[in-house]
């Protein structure tokens, strides 16, 4: 291997698989190798009758990333992806086995299923082996609910898509490479961090690597849905509106939406994009919202192929600085949320999972949730549909990227479209948060700014904002970030008594703001380790942090254009950043929870906010 070539494949083999599948020179060999087909994005692939791919996988770790490389090189007695079985004769060793191989949990991380795997960052390999009855005129879609952070999947030794993006679904077809009977399933991920990726090289959050969501397959006809929007719209009472896209649709193909509970029908003929435009009266419709959730069952019927979904009905606007949740302003009631698993830990993936995290935020009173810092799956997503819980959904744009890269803005367009094409039906998502924390440059806001042209053209019925960092002039807090301009909403992270001056400075903290829009404290809030108990003024205690809670929650009161608030944040979660021995113990503990359950005393500072809304303008 020349020095060149070796150093990419250090640097996780990422310039080498964007050159590929052009032809690559080593030594003497020329090969020629041929791109699968992009990943396509599904909306309500999870209401899709599926046969799951779930359970125990085959792995083997690969921190030399030799499999990528034999499989990019032809060196196939090493390629992984082959699953191949060793044969008396052999010219070469075959120096892996899968069947022998230790076994990973799917859906789940890798680093907390295996005490050695906890700080691994590199490629892993899994294999899974199934059997298929293969159907005429049918399309088979491997779903992948979340693989990060790059991900390559083989079926029967032909590779079928790459995808990069951690926290989105993508989906491959398989159709050609399966067979009746036999067949296995053989895939690498790599969440090797990268300067030049989404998020970049530092988070707060463990970067958990994996097939970390849900993975199966589903059939569709040949011509199929596979996208759609249905929402509510805000210029009529009870006009259902949006379209339907028909993949592959025959000339004058019909698109077929009924509401069975309202007796509602639409049929509309697929234009030439694929496009089907909905607009229909849904008389007697109850409309969702956190005290109503109501969801409806929704069929879509396209010539051979249908769907059933559950959706809400609901519309969401500002008026100057305030946000109006069908038609009445709203004040959002919050807490931020990462998808750390409760009790277990890892990266949550189950309804479990978020009905506890959920059920917990309804506990405290919650009317909206702040989903951080990456969008967070289908189960937490029907879950806060089904409670009524608003939500902020984020895309990983964390901190610092290389905005002057325009490939790194490609693949922060690539995770958002993802997200929104997977979502767009969830009545609970109100708002899309374009990223946390940038910096406040001028290649940021022309980055960001385009990001958010491009969510309002995706979808331009919901609310799009940012987290922004926040600058002080002695006990002035001033929100005046340009990127303000480019956002319904402003988000602001601010840390009084925490990361700068003492938790009382906020009884004499102001605020002035840019902007005339609405504004949501979307984070604050400090640490402490559940069962530390202290005096008021000792870090770490519990009493530390409630005093945090009290403070900021007086002079959240003085912010003219508060329209909600989410603290950060609901429960203990994994941090490399957070090493401090005997406290934090690689958790960030601004928790009002720990992750073993542990409610602290700020919990119940803010319950009692929020239930007696004494924060907040009154809706
Ligand atoms: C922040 C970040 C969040 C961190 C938090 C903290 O401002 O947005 O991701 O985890 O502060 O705990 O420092």
């Amino acid at each position: 291997m020349n020095e060149s070539i070796r150093k990419q494949v250090r640097n996780g083999l990422r310039d080498l698989f964007h050159l590929l599948p052009c032809i690559v020179a080593v030594g003497t060999v020329t090969i020629a190798s041929a791109v699968p087909p992009a990943p396509i994005v599904l909306t309500g692939a999870d209401m899709r009758p599926a046969t799951s791919l779930n359970g125990e996988w085959a792995s083997i770790i690969d921190p030399y990333f030799s499999g990528l490389w034999s499989f990019h090189h032809e060196m196939k007695a090493n390629g992984y992806f082959l699953n191949r079985k060793a044969q008396p004769g052999d010219l070469f060793p075959t120096e892996y086995d899968f069947s022998k191989a230790p076994k990973l949990h799917v859906p789940g991380d890798w680093n907390t299923q295996r005490e050695s795997l906890l700080y691994y960052e590199g490629p892993m390999w899994y294999e899974r082996d199934f059997t298929y009855q293969a159907k005429q005129h049918t399309r088979v879609y491997l779903r992948i609910g979340a693989a990060n952070y790059r991900s390559w999947f083989w079926v029967n030794g032909h590779e079928v898509c790459e995808h990069e993006g951690g926290y989105t679904a993508f989906n491959c077809d398989v159709t050609s490479a399966l067979h009746t009977g036999a067949n296995f399933i053989v895939a690498a991920v790599d969440n090797t961090r990268h300067e030049d990726d989404v998020p970049a090289l530092e988070t707060d959050w463990w970067n958990y690597g994996g097939l970390t969501r849900e993975v199966s397959l589903i059939d569709v006809p040949d011509s199929f849905i596979d996208q759609y929007d249905l929402h509510l719209s805000t210029n009529g009472t009870g006009v259902i509106e949006g379209w339907v896209h028909v993949m592959d649709a025959q000339p004058g193909e019909t698109v077929d939406v009924t509401i069975p509970e309202l007796h509602a029908k639409s049929t509309a003929t697929v234009g030439e994009e694929g496009r089907a435009m909905i607009h229909f009266a849904a008389e007697g419709l109850e409309r969702w919202s956190p005290e109503t959730p109501k969801l409806y069952n929704v069929e879509i019927v396209a010539g051979q192929d249908s769907i059933e979904d559950l959706i809400g009905f609901r519309t969401i606007e500002t008026s100057g600085d305030k946000i109006l949740l069908n038609g009445k302003p709203i004040f959002l009631r919050g807490i931020d949320i990462h998808a750390e698993a409760p009790y277990r830990t890892g990266r949550a993936y189950s309804n479990k999972d978020a009905d506890i995290l959920l059920g917990w935020a309804k506990e405290l009173g919650c009317n909206y949730v702040r989903l951080a810092h990456y969008p967070h799956d289908e189960t937490m997503l029907r879950a806060a549909d089904r409670m009524g819980l608003l939500v902020w959904s984020e895309n990983p744009v964390y901190w610092a990227l290389e905005f002057d890269n325009p490939k790194v803005y490609a693949k922060a367009e690539q995770q958002l479209d993802e997200e929104i094409n997977t979502s767009r039906n969830h009545a609970a998502i109100i708002l899309w948060s374009m990223a946390n924390e940038t910096p406040n440059t001028a290649v940021r806001t022309k980055f960001i700014s385009a990001l958010a042209d491009h969510a309002r053209k995706l979808d331009p019925t919901r609310l799009i904002t940012a987290a922004l960092l926040v600058r002080a002039e002695g006990n002035t807090k001033i929100v005046d970030d340009s990127l303000g301009h480019a956002l319904d909403v402003i988000g602001v992270n601010e840390y009084i008594g925490w990361y700068e001056q003492r938790p009382e400075t906020a009884d004499v903290t102001d605020w002035r703001i840019a902007f005339d829009k609405p504004v949501i404290a979307s984070e604050w809030g400090g640490g402490a380790k559940a069962g530390l108990h202290g005096k008021l003024d000792q870090r770490w205690t519990e009493e530390y942090q409630a005093n945090i809670y009290r403070h900021q929650l007086g002079m959240l009161n003085r912010i003219p254009q508060l329209r909600g608030t989410s603290p950060w944040v609901l429960m203990d979660f994994r941090s490399p950043n957070r090493p401090l021995a005997g406290i934090q113990d690689e958790f960030n503990r601004k928790g009002l929870i720990s992750e073993q359950g542990a409610k602290k005393e700020a919990f119940f500072i803010l319950q009692k906010a929020y239930r007696d809304k004494t924060v907040g303008k009154p809706e």
